[in-house]
């Protein structure tokens, strides 16, 4: 059946809108690793075997709850719908010296860069920053000794067997922190998606309306040289966003782990303000989000070069950058201008940080 026009335009619509729920970043769970088997009491009853002795087997170990990063996941999504994990318990002895069954680790898959933390305390207990990384957060309870292992020389006919103990539980917070190398920040419209566009694979939405970019996009950039870099283009900040304005700064904890801030600033001639005193604006909301990400190394980018005109927007901009020894480069994703300089040069700062 041929679907209406109509139709189809809808779902395109609901897929689009529904992208940016996928994306989450903060979730609270709780978990709780198995029980240990209870331990058996049993005797052995045998033809001609008479007072066989006691034979009742240990109880297996409960689960453990293990997380581990996982590379093709995003988001913490999953654990939005389903906050409570439960590991198996381990199963009971039983007669003729049988071991109960091991739980088995229950694993938590989650995206790389997810930090598990205590929920009450606030307390890191693991940080998965990369792929295949385990941490066991609640250990399964051993299994409880079956009478067997209570016979002594005067205790021949034990009739009691330990219980198993229970496994430990967490009421835990799990927090993404997207891990790349660089972090692009600024105003909503400074182009900062039209940028990871241009150096890299990841094709995020762009228009020319503030706040087109709702969740973080991350794109790798490859240098001819065969070095790369991550880049992460984070929602766009506007004042007060500490107060909640715009998207807030909920999205900053995206930036946290970077080693270096690309600070996008509009030089276009469409714009009124004082690109020096926006470029302070957005620095603002850095420090009231945090010192650390305040202190960051930041390369201050001026955009839209080609749209400078007769401004001085741009000039005011550089010339006060180099006054304060700021780093300062200036860009067109339009006609490419300076793209390649910027590049060469994050690449480079990046590798005298790895070196020291
Ligand atoms: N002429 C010109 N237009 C640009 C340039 N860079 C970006 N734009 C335009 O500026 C507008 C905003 O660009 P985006 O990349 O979406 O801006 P953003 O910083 O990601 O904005 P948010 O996602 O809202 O935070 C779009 O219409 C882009 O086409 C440029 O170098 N030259
Ligand atoms: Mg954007």
């Amino acid at each position: 059946m041929v679907k209406p026009a109509g139709l189809q335009r809808v779902w395109l619509k609901s897929y689009d809108s529904s992208f940016c729920m996928k994306f989450v970043d903060y979730v609270k769970i709780y978990v709780k690793a198995g029980a240990g088997g209870r331990g058996c009491v049993s005797f052995r009853r045998e033809k001609y075997v008479p007072k066989g002795g006691p034979d009742g087997g240990d109880g297996g170990k409960g689960g453990n709850i293990v997380f581990r990063a996982e590379a093709n996941l995003y988001t913490l999504l999953d654990h939005r719908y389903k906050k409570h994990y439960k590991a198996k318990r381990g199963g009971h002895g039983m007669g003729k010296n049988m071991h109960g069954e091991d739980g088995g680790d229950l694993i938590i898959k989650v995206p790389v860069g997810t930090v598990v933390k205590e929920q009450v305390s606030e307390e890191i207990i693991a940080d998965l920053n990369f792929v295949g990384k385990e941490a066991t957060i609640a250990k399964g309870g051993r299994g409880g000794k079956g009478n067997a292992h209570f016979k002594s020389a005067t205790m021949q006919t034990p009739r009691f067997a330990q219980p198993g103990e229970d496994g430990e539980e967490a009421y835990l917070i799990l927090e993404l922190k997207l891990l790349a190398d660089v972090g692009l920040i600024g105003r909503p419209n400074a182009g900062k998606s039209t940028l990871i566009s241009v150096i890299s694979r990841s094709r995020p939405k762009i228009a020319d309306y503030p706040f087109t970019t709702l969740v973080p996009n991350l794109g790798v950039v490859k240098l001819k040289d065969y070095r790369s870099f991550t880049v992460a283009d984070i929602p766009g900040i506007i004042k007060n966003a500490h107060k909640g304005a715009g998207l807030g700064l909920q999205f900053l904890r995206h930036a946290e782990r970077t080693s270096l801030l690309l600070h996008l600033v509009d030089v276009s001639e469409f714009i009124d303000e004082d690109p020096i005193e926006v470029m302070f604006e957005i620095n603002r909301e850095l420090a009231l989000h945090s010192e650390i990400l305040a202190s960051k190394e930041q390369l201050i980018v001026g955009t839209k070069t080609d749209l400078a005109g007769d401004s001085q927007r741009l000039e005011r901009l550089k010339n006060y950058c180099l006054k304060e020894n700021l780093p300062f480069y200036n860009i067109s994703a339009a006609t490419m201008e300076g793209i390649e300089g910027l590049i060469a040069d994050t690449s480079s700062r990046l590798n005298e940080k790895l070196k020291g």
